[in-house]
């Protein structure tokens, strides 16, 4: 599974976090559940936006692109990501790719040079019609997008796109998966309908990017360059052996609402046309917006994932972009949702749930898991309902339905403070021993099984929270899931301490 490459053109934010998080969180699942996992993420340095960028930070373009490549690292580390590559596009291996998709296409009569007069937007690195634009302030032109377009006439190569229209619709026809959410398929089948023109596919004005095979006065326009990555990051032009005869096509591309064209019509037209074949899935997610307002350097209110970690901690963050708002949706980051997430649904649904049950054991079974007797229809209803969470699961992350998903465990989780409520186990003390000992067994069982299925999403704090029920790192897959490795009675925990700490609001 693939992220966009990000441009570098300028600091990473929310909205990048919040693509490779889902990424993040797919391919964790994928590794726990038995999977051999590809996922790749990077950056995409070339072009007249990125030039421009480095130009008014007075610096070249190659130094630039460093720097803030960088910063995308840094934030994968941050936002503890686990992608098995990053690619670059100023890497030798991927000139090296691109050139040859270009030399495929080329032989194959897909490509041809003329020349381009039209307007182009900067911003979105997209050719644009005069039928699609309006009239902005000061007699500018507007791309649909809200992007600034200028007028470009220069030589250029295009792509024989205006053929692969109907291809393309039997495409999605044969593969009514290819994109997902389903409205966004509509919208891009509409599109196609509408009729497709050649694509412009190099640009002779400026110089930083891959230059055309055989015509040096032309480099490669960005978005080619950009889409091959994704065959980059398996070895291409090796296509026989090695990892893309493994993972090609690939499962998913996940990407933003906002470059969906370029990856379910571009994209896989290049492919077909250069006989390759095209990725399976293509998930458009929605937009973030900040207290209500689009998010943008311009308006000062970028989001960096740094302070948010920094304020409510990292798997507080991660939990809440994927709880939040329904997958494919857009959203809104407020401090109010965020603290209502990791008060209420955090601290005091799960946290509380783990701290009270974990103490009642360290103090009234000796610190170690009691050896239960018959289990009721109550344990069995609890047992079962946590037993299912797997499944479950699955088929949301399948789906990619993250809230979906963490609502099913929250269900689990609502009913397990229920059954401690109910069996009231302080009061069993006394009455009846033998029935506290099977519900404080229940209990860790329970939160064992939940436990286990958010490690993908809160990787850390689940790790803790498995280590106090003493489970050896090596039965954290879900191969272990099952009851055949519930817990053992008699087992010593260790001293329960609390992992999800409220948000107190500061003092003004
Ligand atoms: O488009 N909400 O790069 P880019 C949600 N280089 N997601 C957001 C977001 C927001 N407010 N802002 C950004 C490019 N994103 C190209 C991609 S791929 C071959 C080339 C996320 O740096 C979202 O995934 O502009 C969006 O599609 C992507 O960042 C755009 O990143």
């Amino acid at each position: 599974m693939t992220t966009p490459i990000y441009y570098v053109n300028d600091a990473p934010h929310i909205g990048h976090a919040y693509t490779t998080l889902a990424c993040d969180v797919l391919a964790r699942f994928k590794r726990l559940d038995g999977f051999d996992v590809k996922f790749l993420t990077g950056t995409d340095e070339h072009g007249q936006k990125v030039e421009k960028s480095a130009l008014a930070a007075g610096v070249d373009p190659k130094a630039f692109t460093d720097k803030v490549s960088q910063n995308f690292r840094d934030l994968a580390d941050l936002m503890n990501f686990t992608h098995d590559d990053f690619i670059r596009t100023t890497e030798e291996r991927h000139k090296h790719a691109v050139q040859d998709l270009w030399q495929k296409l080329m032989e194959k009569e897909e490509i041809y040079l003329d020349s381009y007069s039209g307007w182009y937007a900067v911003r979105d690195e997209a050719f644009y019609g005069e039928g699609e634009l309006t009239d902005g302030p000061d007699g500018k032109k507007i791309a649909p997008s809200g992007a600034e377009v200028e007028w470009v006439e220069e030589p250029s190569y295009f792509f024989r796109l205006s053929t692969w229209g109907d291809k393309l619709l039997e495409f999605y026809d044969a593969n009514p998966d290819f994109i997902a959410p389903q409205s966004r398929r509509n919208e891009v089948i509409s599109f196609v309908k509408g009729g497709l023109r050649d694509l412009s596919v190099s640009r002779t004005t400026f110089k930083w990017g891959i230059p055309v095979p055989g015509d040096d006065e032309h480099i490669m326009y960005v978005w080619l360059d950009a889409l091959t990555n994704y065959i980059t990051g398996v070895g291409y032009p090796e296509t026989e052996s090695g990892e893309y005869a493994k993972y090609w096509p690939c499962d998913l591309h996940m990407v933003g609402k906002d470059i969906l064209r370029f990856h379910a019509v571009y994209w896989p037209a290049f492919l077909l046309a250069a006989g390759l074949e095209a990725p399976k899935r293509v998930y458009a997610h929605g937009w973030w917006t900040n207290e209500g307002e689009k998010i943008s350097k311009s308006f000062g209110n970028v989001i960096d994932p740094h302070d948010l970690v920094a304020r409510y901690g990292l798997d507080q963050v991660r939990y809440f972009l994927l709880r939040e708002v329904p997958f494919g949706n857009d959203g809104d980051f407020s401090h109010q949702a965020m603290v209502n997430r990791m008060n209420g649904e955090l601290a005091n649904d799960l946290g509380n749930l783990a701290q009270r049950v974990l103490s009642m054991v360290a103090k009234n079974c000796d610190g170690k898991l009691p050896v239960h007797g018959e289990f009721t229809d109550d344990d069995n209803r609890l047992l079962d309902a946590a037993g299912l969470l797997l499944e479950q699961l699955r088929d949301a992350i399948d789906r990619q339905s993250f809230n979906e998903g963490l609502e099913m465990v929250w269900v689990v989780i609502r009913a397990a403070n229920g059954y401690v409520d109910s069996q009231a186990p302080w009061k069993l003390k006394k009455e009846d021993p033998q029935r506290m000992a099977t519900v404080l067994y229940v209990l860790p069982e329970v939160i064992r099984r939940i436990a286990l299925v958010l490690q993908p999403f809160m990787p850390d704090t689940m790790a803790r929270m498995l280590d106090q029920l003493a489970i050896d790192p090596g039965k954290r897959s879900f191969a272990c899931f099952g009851e055949g490795h519930s817990l053992l009675p008699g087992t010593t925990l260790p001293k329960p301490e609390g992992v999800f700490p409220r948000f107190v609001e500061e003092e003004v």
